[in-house]
């Protein structure tokens, strides 16, 4: 039985995509990389050094470890100066329905973002008190696909994996709750989501009560 909900961020509460794009096209102009829209959908649930490894490669270049942390470093700063702009009108559609009905109905509710920034933008948007436990990139090591971000976010809630349903938009992220012994909704489309246990648009199409009974 479900009891817990763990939900990613980027992609399932608000857009911050658009934004980390915004960043790290500012980076790959800089270092001439063609960097695309469609580029950034391999950066999607990927973290930030991971990020950047792959639009070096895009561009055939190899960096000493201290100036790619230079680089990411960049990047992030661009990516606050963005995030710190947004406002709780940026929140997805359903979410704050969604968010409300579960902890009405006693679901116990926990973020597990690969983002470092997650508890910021959390804090930016009002949204902060909806999450009974918050997991970033900053508590964990292994990125998804592996499982630590979802298993730790479940140790918060005090629930078995088994009792707590995911909810991602990236590809890692259905694989990572997998992994985790976790059920998951797919946010996105069923092309890049197909293993999920139910794939939808978005919250504004799914009900508490009908993802309990998956
Ligand atoms: P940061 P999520 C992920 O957030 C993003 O999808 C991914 O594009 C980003 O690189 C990653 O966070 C790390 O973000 O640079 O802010 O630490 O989808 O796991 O909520
Ligand atoms: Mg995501």
């Amino acid at each position: 039985m479900i009891k817990g909900f763990i939900f990613d961020l980027d992609g399932v509460i608000v857009d911050t995509a658009r934004y980390h794009y915004l960043a790290w096209k500012r980076l790959a102009d800089e270092l001439a990389i063609p960097f695309t829209e469609k580029d950034n959908e391999r950066l999607k649930g990927v973290s930030r050094g991971q990020s950047l490894d792959i639009i070096l490669s895009l561009g055939h270049k190899k960096l000493p470890e201290q100036e790619k942390h230079a680089l990411a470093t960049k990047k992030n700063n661009w990516y606050v100066e963005y995030i710190m702009q947004m406002t709780p009108a940026e929140i997805l559609p359903g979410v704050l329905p969604f968010l409300t009905a579960a902890r009405e109905m006693k679901i116990k509710t926990a973020l597990g973002s690969a983002s470092k920034n997650a508890g910021t933008i959390l804090n930016k948007l009002n949204l902060t008190g909806f999450f009974d436990v918050v997991v970033t990139g900053n508590e964990v090591s292994k990125a998804k696909p592996d499982p630590e971000v979802f298993l730790l976010g479940a140790k918060g809630l005090g629930l078995p994996p088994a009792a707590c349903l995911v909810f991602e938009d990236a590809g890692a992220g259905i694989e990572a709750a997998r992994r985790g012994g976790m059920k998951s909704i797919g946010i996105g489309s069923a092309a890049v989501l197909g293993k999920a246990n139910r794939v939808a648009g978005g919250l504004h199409e799914l009900s508490v009560e009908e993802v309990l009974k998956i």
